[in-house]
């Protein structure tokens, strides 16, 4: 079981690809999710000294029931506490991105251990620079993980509480969404159809640009009429004024 896959090159990635960024802490599930998802246990998982975890890899997959093989997971490097500065893990996928401005950005997903006490500051500060590379927030996943190694659930659940009202709380309230990495594949893949299928991004998107380009018509036809009203006033020849048609409330009729 699992798809084919094909590692590729994260700087030469399509619009038409759907990708998913997978970001936190090293240590925190990120390839694991991926091996998960994809039905290859332990090819990616584990490998947080390599150095190839300081690179973002690319990964596409080959004959998705619903998107082809336009979906890419991208893991990426982690970010934690014990870095020198929060340039490390996050600057590697922010410099990605910012050079990268034609990817879709399908959706983003945080990982974070459940059966650890704590969020760093330099963690939370790296989630928040990163989910605003996701302007979208409803593509934004908060998951924890290792719910499988935690003695009390209740534990689990107080955490996750406690992260709710205070370091997610910005997110969630911009719609973002917690889940629950349950270690098999179809809470994994519940997570993904979760953010994918959060109506389309790119429909959205584009719905949206044609919508700031109907705007924009509408300013420049309103420019274009006041210019030539304006050149009829200076001419005096008042007969051929007209008044633009997306004024408003205009009273020159009157
Ligand atoms: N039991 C269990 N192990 C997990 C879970 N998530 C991650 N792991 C393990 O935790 C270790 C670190 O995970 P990894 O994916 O390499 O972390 P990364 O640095 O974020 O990529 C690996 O040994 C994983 O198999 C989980 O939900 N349950
Ligand atoms: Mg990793």
């Amino acid at each position: 079981m699992g798809y084919a896959t094909e590692v590729v090159n994260p700087n030469k990635l399509s619009s038409d690809d759907l990708v998913i960024v997978f970001i936190g802490q090293t240590g925190s599930g990120k390839s694991h999710i991926i091996d998960t998802l994809l039905g290859q246990t332990g090819q990616r998982t584990g490998s947080s000294l390599a150095s190839s975890t300081k690179k973002l890899s690319a990964i596409r997959l080959k004959k998705h029931e619903v998107h082809g093989d336009r979906l890419i997971f991208v893991d990426t490097p982690g970010f934690d506490d014990t870095l020198k500065s929060d340039k490390e893990g996050p600057a590697v996928v922010i410099d990605w991105i910012r050079n990268n401005p034609n990817i879709t950005l399908a959706g983003t997903v945080y990982s974070h251990k459940i059966n650890v006490n704590r969020m760093g500051a330099t963690s939370n500060r790296s989630l928040r620079r990163m989910s605003d590379l996701c302007p979208d927030k409803k593509k934004v996943a908060l998951v924890t993980t290792m719910w499988d190694q935690i003695s009390r659930r209740e534990d689990g659940l107080k955490r996750e509480e406690s992260l709710n009202d205070t370091y997610w709380k910005p997110l969630l309230d911009k719609g973002a969404t917690v889940h629950r990495f349950e270690n098999n594949s179809q809470s994994a893949w519940s997570i993904i159809n979760g953010i994918l299928g959060q109506g389309s991004q790119e429909l959205e998107d584009r719905l949206r640009d044609w919508e700031d380009f109907g705007k924009d018509l509408n300013r420049i036809t309103a420019e274009g009429e006041l210019s030539r009203n304006i050149d009829a006033i200076i001419s005096s020849d008042i007969s051929q004024f007209q008044p633009p048609k997306c004024l408003k409330g205009s009273n020159v009729d009157q």
